[in-house]
């Protein structure tokens, strides 16, 4: 299908992801379904509310109707949504998790959403995460639990509602939680993921336009301060990353001495 006729039909926001355009392909096809379902049901609706209105000389009747276009129109909805689900949906997600791009050639990211914020923690320039202990978690400057005596973890970036990502390069993001579950959502890159107490889920996209910031949210209601858990995705030119990946280090160098 042309993506120029099919999207001009529904207000997506702009996709600036590889990805996107399957996400929204089956989202359109949902939509039309759901169209068609929505016309057929107020149609009817109105039909019944004229024909079985209160007359003088009729009786309710408490059946459930056994007419041929009942079954028919029954029949029709199952398997609309099951080629949908099975045909579509189940396809488009197998290769979206299948595809996952290898963790060398990637960036890796860990994003841990809290009540109200969302924590980036970078690998660094050695490209190892530092080893992280729930029992060192503060309020005052570790807010994810990173263990300094590990070497990998002093050259270790975080950042709090801060993800900086290099343009056309793909990235891995694994996905928790400290507290409640929460969903983080970038709807520009088609990007959305229930963050779960307990788990790591990766994902992975990667962003091929619109250089500049857009924002990230949560989708999953989860406290007083859902509203405003908010964040920012710059996607970087690669000159960008590097700069603001290597100012990072260097606060961080002038921050241990
Ligand atoms: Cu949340």
């Amino acid at each position: 299908m042309n993506p120029g006729t099919w999207r001009d039909w529904l207000p997506y926001p702009p996709n600036l992801s590889e990805h996107g355009p399957g996400v929204d392909q089956l989202n359109t096809y949902v939509h039309y379904l759901m169209f068609v379902m929505f016309i057929a049901w107020a149609i009817y609706f109105v039909y019944c509310l004229i024909h079985f209105r209160k007359r003088e000389g009729h009786k309710a009747v408490y059946n459930p109707a056994k007419g041929k276009l009942a079954k028919v129109s029954e029949v029709g909805v199952i398997l609309a949504e099951a080629i949908l689900l099975i045909a579509l949906s189940m396809p488009a997600w197998a290769a979206y998790k299948k595809n996952f791009p290898s963790r060398e050639e990637a960036l890796n990211v860990r994003v841990i959403g809290e009540q109200f914020a969302w924590n980036f923690h970078y690998p660094g320039n050695d490209g190892v995460f530092g080893r992280t202990d729930p029992k060192l978690m503060n309020n005052t400057g570790n807010s994810l639990g990173i263990d300094m005596s590990d070497p990998h973890a002093k050259d270790d970036i975080i950042t709090l509602n801060e993800f900086h990502v290099p343009l056309n390069k793909p990235v891995i993001v694994d996905i928790s939680s400290k507290d409640v579950i929460h969903s983080f959502t970038i709807n520009v890159l088609r990007v959305k993921q229930d963050a779960v107490p307990g788990m790591v889920i990766p994902i992975h996209f990667k962003a091929v336009s619109g250089v500049g910031a857009h924002e990230i949210t949560c989708a999953q209601l989860c406290g007083l301060g859902h509203y405003r858990m908010q964040g920012f995705v710059y996607i970087d030119t690669s000159e960008q990353y590097a700069q603001w990946h290597a100012q990072k280090e260097s606060e961080l160098q002038g921050a241990s001495q």
